[in-house]
């Protein structure tokens, strides 16, 4: 381990800022590719990547410097946000413009012959995230630094990031990512902060030299965290955040038993045990069965990060606690880092020796916990006998707090069993299980859903008791997404044709953006008709993308119908496709009188053991081949499942899309960012009334948006009484498309591959009422249909959406959050 520097030196501590000329980059590029990486023209392209991505840090690294320095303050209130996923993609990109030095690189390529685009699309994406909480988080980390609001990420330093998804045969198959293969120029190694976390052994008492009864934690498998810190920068200002992600590494200390027994191999390759741990992100954002590897990341995740906050506490107030409340907050993302709650208690009490009151009072007052989902499945439980096994010390804590908190509600309701046994942290029966997240309610001062929808039906539903007991715990937090990378870094000419309008202020406060819909008549008509015409440049882009992925061309001039996203029942891709093949049968028909041509895109990955979801990738692409090469069809319809669908992906696809399809069966879908980026880029939506869908109609209006289906309540009230056989009988259209579905007109050649998707939308109990809101949903798209006939219409419409999307900056939810949670006061960097 690296100690800190115990030379005396007279070196600089005020480091000076680079300059972003296009001369200088060129030179810092050019010097970073001969001397440092020893490479020459002809070499690999992944060193232009690196030449110029360390050009770029170093021009970075003043500001990070400046900026931790100004957080190192003793009076300075910090949040820290602590995730098991952070779903950043790109890098380069996003500084260049953050550092207003894409001209000047640009400039500095060209001088080499290279195209800065060319060199930007080499970098892999850093996908350690699944889907919409993981990229939430990365949005967050953009808005902060921002707002210079001193908050650091806490993460996982994953090996391989999320698979990355082949299509072979129609179907999906996963390939390892190991994006760090090349080197990462993007991460600082900081071992001098290294961190140790136990696991297994079990728990000694022992008395201190006052009689106090003290707990400690021996024999334990220890583990060392390694901290990786990559730069966050904000938007033309000088601060610097920070994302700092963990990385396993066993500790020096060899198994001597084994060692000296001469199985000196043997005791090295166990150390691969301890580097497992950071080894793999899970690719599953449902449902994950008590898996010892997640629990084990997840501890590990949470003790290595509250351990770097204490060292950090200590080298200014040593062990003086009083304060601490008020400087420090914690954000946990989902239930997955909530073990948080009960490493804090373990710090205080065993480390710190604090009393029990006092350890809650600082844990309780400082954690903060954000839920993500409805979906039962997804809502974590962890076996107690893991728990005996590999975190004792934090289990027999958990038994003291659900004690604790057992006793208040046994205060409140005495007597009422049911309610005791539905709100205690630890399921009983004959398998018993640790609740996350009511652990996580019962050690926070707050707690939020993404939306406004999904925040009341964790009020009136899931944690319903819990908001009886302490209403003023629950908040609504709506979502956002960052306008930096998914307007300004997405689609360049859309961002310079309104600042050429209004100005550059709604890139830093997007409630700004609605200023175009303030234009005199004539200018609007002129925005209007240049609006329309960056669209059509990004679906050019997006068509070309689309040809070289599938082979399918895809003609500008049609409707562009999105619908990218985790493959999931809930979302109902299957629905969007029972609309594709209805639309093939009236093609087939020659019901073609004003046909709007479309070309219909779904993206998205499966988790690898969701075989259902799988399936919809292969339906998609069975489908897909049947009316792409039908010469009846021609360019009124196509459809094609986008390969490998990420953060990258997206940035080629919201800028191009005409329609986005937000379609989850109302109550289940938490928020939705996807809707958000989509609408920003002027797509209109089709979509139900749920998560941020809501909001996003509150905005643009519903004259603006193309609503359908059942709401939450009527979809709740249908459960136990669905009968999908109603709505066949009584849908010619439904009819006609279940019957070709079923004919094996699709799988002519794989006789019963679709039997089990055919089955699930039959289902009585069918969760997701597919059929149900069919008849709604086919008339809702007649109704874009037709008005796509109207393209000036649908212009206007597109605008409004755009002009009305102010709301969905993660700038405001980092304010809301900062308002009500956080508390935080901006730091200004000089
Ligand atoms: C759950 C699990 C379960 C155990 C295995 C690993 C794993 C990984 C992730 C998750 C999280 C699922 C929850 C989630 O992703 N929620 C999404 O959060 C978005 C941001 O708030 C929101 O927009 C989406 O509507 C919501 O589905």
């Amino acid at each position: 381990m690296i100690e800190k520097a115990q030379l005396e030196t007279c070196l600089p501590t005020n480091i000076k800022s680079l300059p972003n000329t296009s001369k200088a980059i060129s030179e810092s590029f050019e010097k970073y590719l001969t001397y440092h990486l020893g490479r020459t023209q002809g070499c690999h392209s992944f060193y232009f990547y690196e030449a110029l991505s360390f050009t770029l840090r170093d021009r970075v690294v003043a500001n990070w410097y400046k900026t931790w320095e100004a957080y190192r303050q003793p009076n300075v209130r910090r949040a820290y946000y602590l995730s098991l996923e952070f779903l950043m993609g790109r890098a380069l990109g996003n500084h260049l413009l953050n550092l207003d030095a894409t001209e000047s690189s640009r400039e500095a390529m060209e001088k080499f012959c290279l195209q800065l685009e060319d060199v930007e699309s080499i970098e892999p994406d850093a996908g350690l995230g699944n889907g919409g909480l993981g990229r939430l988080a990365a949005c967050f980390m953009d808005s902060c630094a921002t707002l210079q609001l001193p908050v650091l990420g806490y993460g996982i330093r994953y090996e391989y990031g999320m698979f990355k998804q082949a299509i072979v045969d129609g179907r999906q198959e996963e390939r390892p990512d190991h994006w760090l293969r090349d080197g990462n120029p993007w991460e600082l190694e900081r071992p001098e902060y290294t961190q140790t976390v136990k696991f297994g052994g079990h728990t000694e008492f022992y008395r201190d030299e006052h009689n106090n009864l003290h707990a400690r934690w021996v024999e334990t498998n220890d583990v060392l965290a390694i901290p990786f810190d990559v730069p966050i920068s904000g938007y033309k200002n000088k601060t610097v955040n920070t994302l700092r992600l963990w990385k396993s590494s066993a500790t020096d200390e060899f198994d001597l038993e084994e060692f000296n027994a001469g199985s000196y191999t043997d005791a090295v390759a166990a150390k691969n045990n301890a580097e497992n741990i950071t080894m793999v992100l899970y690719p599953n954002d449902s449902s994950e069965n008590g898996k010892e590897l997640r629990l084990k990341q997840q501890y590990f995740l949470a003790s290595a990060s509250l351990q770097d906050v204490f060292r950090q506490w200590e080298t200014i107030h040593g062990n003086n606690y009083e304060n601490f409340v008020a400087q420090n907050v914690f954000q946990m993302n989902d239930t997955h880092p909530t073990i948080s709650v009960a490493e804090m208690m373990r710090i205080l009490m065993d480390k710190k020796c604090l009393n029990w009151d006092d350890a809650w009072s600082i844990t309780t007052k400082t954690m903060a916990y954000t839920n993500h989902t409805l979906l039962p499945e997804a809502l974590e439980k962890w076996p107690v006998h893991l728990f005996e096994s590999l975190l004792p010390r934090l289990l027999e804590i958990i038994y003291e707090i659900n004690a604790r908190f057992m006793r208040v509600v046994q205060q409140k309701w005495p007597g009422n069993t049911e309610r005791h046994a539905r709100m205690s942290i630890i399921e009983e029966g004959p398998y018993k299980q640790v609740r996350m997240a009511n652990l996580a309610i019962v050690g926070s001062f707050s707690v939020n859903g993404v939306a406004a929808l999904h925040s009341q039906l964790l009020c009136e539903g899931l944690f319903h008791d819990f908001y009886e007991l302490w209403p003023d715990k629950f908040t609504n937090k709506t979502n956002g997404v960052t306008p930096r990378r998914w307007i300004a870094h997405a689609n360049p000419e859309m961002t310079e044709l309104i600042s050429s309008h209004i100005g550059e202020d709604w890139i830093t406060d997007l409630s700004h953006i609605s200023e175009i819909k303030k234009l005199s008549a004539a200018k609007q008509k002129t925005f209007a008709k240049a609006f329309k015409q960056v669209k059509q440049s990004n679906k050019q882009r997006l068509a070309d993308l689309v040809e070289q992925l599938c082979g399918v061309k895809f003609n500008t001039d049609s409707l562009f119908d999105i619908q990218v996203k985790r493959i999931h029942e809930y979302k109902r891709q299957l629905l969007n496709l029972l609309h594709v093949i209805h639309l093939y049968i009236q093609i087939k028909q020659g019901n073609t009188e004003n046909w709007s041509n479309r070309c219909v895109l779904i993206g998205g990955k499966a988790a690898p053991g969701y075989i259902l979801a799988k399936d919809i990738i292969k339906l998609t692409n069975n489908i897909a081949e049947v009316i792409n090469s039908d010469p009846d069809v021609g360019d009124k319809l196509k459809l094609v499942f986008f390969p490998n669908y990420g953060v990258t992906a997206m940035e080629v696809i919201a800028p191009a899309a005409d329609l986005s399809e937000q379609i989850s069966t109302a109550g289940k879908e938490a928020s939705g960012t996807g809707n958000m980026k989509f609408m920003m880029n002027g797509a209109l939506t089709i979509g139900t009334y749920d998560g941020a869908n809501i909001e996003i109609i509150n905005e643009v209006g519903e004259e603006n948006f193309f609503l359908f289906g059942l709401k939450a309540n009527e979809v709740q009230d249908l459960q136990g009484n669905y009968d999908p056989m109603h709505y066949i009988n009584q849908d010619q259209d439904l009819k006609a498309v279940m019957e070709l579905l079923q004919s094996a007109h699709f799988n002519a050649n794989e006789p019963g591959i679709f039997d089990s998707i055919i089955q699930s939308l039959y289902n009585r109990n069918d969760p997701w009422v597919t059929f149900a809101d069919f008849r709604s949903y086919v008339d809702a798209q007649n109704e874009v249909a037709k008005t796509w006939q109207d393209q000036e219409k649908w212009g206007r419409m597109s605008v409004m959406n755009t002009a009305c999307s102010g709301f969905f900056s993660t700038d405001r939810t980092m304010q809301d959050y900062n308002r009500d949670i956080w508390k935080l006061d901006a730091l200004e960097i000089k």
